[in-house]
């Protein structure tokens, strides 16, 4: 229980001090100890110990903390100052000031000033408890809601984020646990997860903010469902780190988030081809005939995916002699059809002498050990096996010097499993919370309770760390299945064990959106679903929703029926491949939203949320997506329907089905029915926006696009377009270029503005506009043609400006507006 002096401020004095991390404001009294820093512009760190004088050493100094989630090189905070005012001090940081009420310690974090303030998190209280003393073993020991701190959730404010989560995309009303889960199945209400990000994104009348809980630890949060009006995080540690957010575009929280927790790597283009995987695939062969089916079909293929069985007796870092008899002439085979392959690395290590995986983490004391300090052993995979303590910087050096072993081979991506850590049982059975080690291991000085959370951001540093030295010239790309906030710097996500349902394909859009928003760009969901037998008619609307999946694997488990693209006959291998096709022509564009997510952080698959916050409509709604702001990714998500309604955000959408036809065009903030036979998947381009596509092709080679097409539908003042090109892998430079469309009155000129370089390739570009009228007279194109309403221009090389004189009178962009296409 926190002891609360009867008359006497629960904080009495304060200072300004310098920290670890640059200045901080130090408030304390008897107990507790408040310390305000200012990390960013637009960020102010609140580490609240309630009870510090019980729980640390040098109170009221609070030691150094560790951070796993934040990037190493952040700079040092920026001076803040703090003054008394009546009963409160006031702390001004760098854009957001905190005001603590000395009294009851309640605090509020407020953004701008005078007229313009606005408070963004009014913490009415928190508390903790000093550690208990009793000595056993067990762990009721723990007390899983050590430190409490309790938020105002105001009406309407929603709740995005939080790492990976079933369920909507707003988060109000759940009750969430970070604890990374091993659970499979997991259905629509299943928590936790294999993923802790405690990260929300507060949306509140179209203004957003960000409240980062920078805690490793077993953590709960109640958002607005036990009380309607707070948000209510519990720790099972002695303290909350807490980082607020200002925004005000969700888009801001998210960069500072990143700013804070590092930017995803770019991914290698070959990585954002179609993949295909299957627990199941057993020997080089097997992948041999996976290769094959791809391409005696024509369907594009860029990377085949080797799960456990590719081991020698699941022994992680070899590989059996039997089904791979030479790994490096089987990648390099495989290498010369344009497929990679990407196998699956498990933690757990087995228990055999002789092994020199074992032996060298015993030898290094790399374990992590039980409460009593031997060396902590359970099963896996592999059984008996033993657990590499990630969460030590020196054994993610010596692991990602392992890494050599595929590396040598001319592997350039990895797929982390298992790593929450998974483990089905204990050689001295003890009580833990899901599949995985008791709350008292030992990792090092801490226990499990406190790094579980963390422990797969130390295995993929170690990847990244691996491949970086091993392979210095090619961006590896590693998959994890579990990870904490700042995971996105090491790996990306897919959401581990689906089902292949409806339910778990329409679950799929909210889950990746819902990681987009905690910070990780690239996440996605397996194809066709992982459990159970998959049906045609869902495989193919599958991959039409992936079309805008940040990487697009198809996966399924062990025992579950084939589901290749070609295993449902004809019809459907021919929706599949058109899918898969569509997938190719975007490229250029999903490449450019990776090249953007690496310096924005706004993700590949977007939720409309991100852009039009103030739009409830649009906030709320999750079986759609953006792949940028213009694009909308409709997919039909339900068995039988062959048509579904859909939400356009204020603006003009043409209708582009499939990238194959264009038009009508519908005016937004409205619901439209769009028809999608099973060959259909519904896409609409807003009126500006210029989308750089190219043409299928069987595999990737180079993001240098040799043929280019822009789909424009030009609004009435124009339209703009990005597209980031470079040669898909390694770390040389790349090109930016801006396509910019301005309308000034009869007159439209086209200006392509190149940043960087490229190389020389020879690219042949076409611009196909929408929403034009008709046009009199054309200059700086090679040809032109008008078709159907669309004007198809083709460029001469290395064009700077086209220019256009449209017919007077004519307003082209409202021709065959759609106002009420349902009415
Ligand atoms: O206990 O490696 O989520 O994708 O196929 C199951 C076998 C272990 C779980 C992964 C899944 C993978 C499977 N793994």
């Amino acid at each position: 229980m926190r002891v609360t002096l009867g008359g006497i401020m629960r904080f009495s004095s304060f200072e300004v001090a310098s920290g670890d991390q640059g200045p901080e404001v130090r408030v304390w009294g008897d107990a507790d100890v408040l310390v305000v820093s200012a990390p960013l512009p637009g960020v102010l760190r609140a580490r609240l110990f309630p009870e510090a004088r019980a729980n640390t050493l040098g109170f009221p100094r609070l030691s150094a903390k560790r951070s796993f989630a934040l990037r190493p090189d952040l700079p040092m905070g920026a001076p803040l100052t703090a003054t008394e005012e009546g009963s409160e001090v006031l702390i001004v940081g760098d854009g957001l000031s905190l005001r603590l009420d000395r009294v009851t310690g309640a605090w509020r974090v407020l953004t701008g000033s005078g007229e313009s303030q606005r408070v963004l998190i009014q913490a009415h209280s928190w508390s903790g408890e000093a550690p208990t003393q009793r000595p056993a073993l067990d762990a009721e020991r723990f007390n899983l809601r050590r430190t409490r701190l309790n938020l105002d959730a105001p009406d309407g404010a929603m709740y995005l984020g939080f790492g990976e989560r079933v369920g909507p995309l707003d988060k109000r009303g759940m009750h969430l646990t970070f604890w990374n889960t091993d659970c499979f199945p997991h259905h629509t209400e299943t928590d936790p997860l294999y993923v802790s990000v405690p990260f929300t994104t507060v949306v509140q009348s179209g203004q957003a903010h960000g409240v980062f809980v920078d805690e490793p630890w077993r953590m709960e949060v109640d958002v607005a469902r036990a009380h309607p009006n707070e948000v209510r995080w519990a720790s099972s540690g002695p303290e909350l780190d807490v980082y607020v957010l200002a925004g005000p575009r969700p888009a801001d929280v998210l960069r500072r988030y990143a700013d804070l927790t590092g930017y995803a790597p770019m991914p290698p283009l070959w990585a954002l081809g179609a993949a295909q995987s299957r627990w199941g695939y057993r020997t080089a062969d097997d992948l041999r005939a996976v290769i094959q089916g791809y391409r005696d079909r024509n369907l594009p293929l860029d990377s085949v995916y080797v799960d456990i069985d590719h081991m020698d007796a699941y022994k992680v870092w070899t590989v059996s002699c039997a089904n791979f008899p030479d790994l490096s002439a089987f990648v390099k085979e495989a290498g010369a059809q344009g497929v990679k392959l990407v196998p699956i690395v498990d933690p757990g290590v087995k228990v055999e002498a002789g092994y020199d995986v074992y032996e060298e983490a015993a030898r290094g004391d790399h374990l992590v050990r039980t409460a009593r300090g031997d060396v902590l052993v359970g099963e896996v995979w592999p059984d008996p096996a033993v657990f590499p303590d990630f969460t030590r910087p020196e054994v993610v050096t010596w692991w990602a010097g392992r890494h050599k072993f595929f590396a040598d081979a001319g592997i350039q991506g990895q797929w982390n499993d298992m790593n929450e850590p998974a483990c089905f049982s204990l050689r001295q059975p003890r009580e833990t919370e899901g599949k995985t080690l008791p709350y008292d291991a030992r990792h090092g000085t801490r226990t499990h309770l406190e790094v579980h959370n963390a422990y797969a951001n130390g295995m993929s540093e170690a990847s990244r760390l691996g491949y970086a030295k091993f392979s210095p010239n090619i961006r590896p790309w590693v998959l994890t299945r579990a990870g904490y906030a700042g995971i996105q710097r090491h790996a990306t996500v897919w959401t581990g064990d689906n089902t292949a349902t409806w339910s778990h394909l329409a679950l799929s859009l909210p889950m990746i959106q819902g990681l987009g928003l905690s910070g990780i760009p690239f996440a996605a969901a397996d194809v066709g679903g992982f459990a159970g037998d998959t049906t045609g008619e869902l495989l193919a609307r599958w991959y039409q929703a992936a079309v805008g999946y940040a990487f697009l694997r198809n996966h399924a488990a062990l025992g579950t029926a084939d589901q290749e693209p070609w295993r449902f006959g004809e019809a459907v291998t021919d929706v599949i491949r058109a899918a898969l096709e569509l997938r190719y022509r975007l490229l250029p564009h999903l490449y450019t939203l990776a090249h953007a997510a690496t310096r924005t952080a706004l993700p590949v698959l977007r939720p409309l949320a991100l852009h039009w916050p103030a739009d409830e409509d649009a906030a709320r709604e999750d079986t759609q997506y953006l792949l940028g702001e213009g694009l909308l990714v409709a997919p039909v998500l339900r068995a039988g329907h062959r048509r579904r309604l859909v939400y356009l955000p204020a603006g003009r959408w043409a209708a582009v089905f499939n990238l194959s036809q264009f038009g009508p065009v519908h005016a937004g903030g409205q619901h439209v029915v769009a028809d999608a036979p099973l060959d259909t998947l519904p896409l609409y381009l807003r009126a500006g926006t210029a989308l750089p596509v190219t043409e299928a092709a069987p595999h990737t080679t180079s993001a240098c696009w040799a043929r280019l097409t822009w789909l424009i539908h030009a609004a009435p003042d124009g339209f703009v377009g990005q597209l980031y090109e470079d040669t898909g892998d390694g770390h040389a430079g790349g090109r930016l270029t801006r396509l910019v469309g301005e309308r000034q009155g009869e007159r439209l000129t086209i200006r392509r503005e190149a940043d960087g370089s490229a190389g020389t390739f020879e690219q042949r570009e076409t611009l196909h506009v929408l929403g034009l009228g008709p046009v009199r007279e054309v200059q700086g194109a090679a040809s032109f043609a008008t078709e159907s309403g669309v004007l198809r221009l083709t460029l001469p090389a290395h064009w700077q400006t086209v220019t256009l004189t449209l017919e007077p009178g004519e307003d082209g962009a409202d021709a065959g507006v759609d106002a009420n296409p349902t009415a």
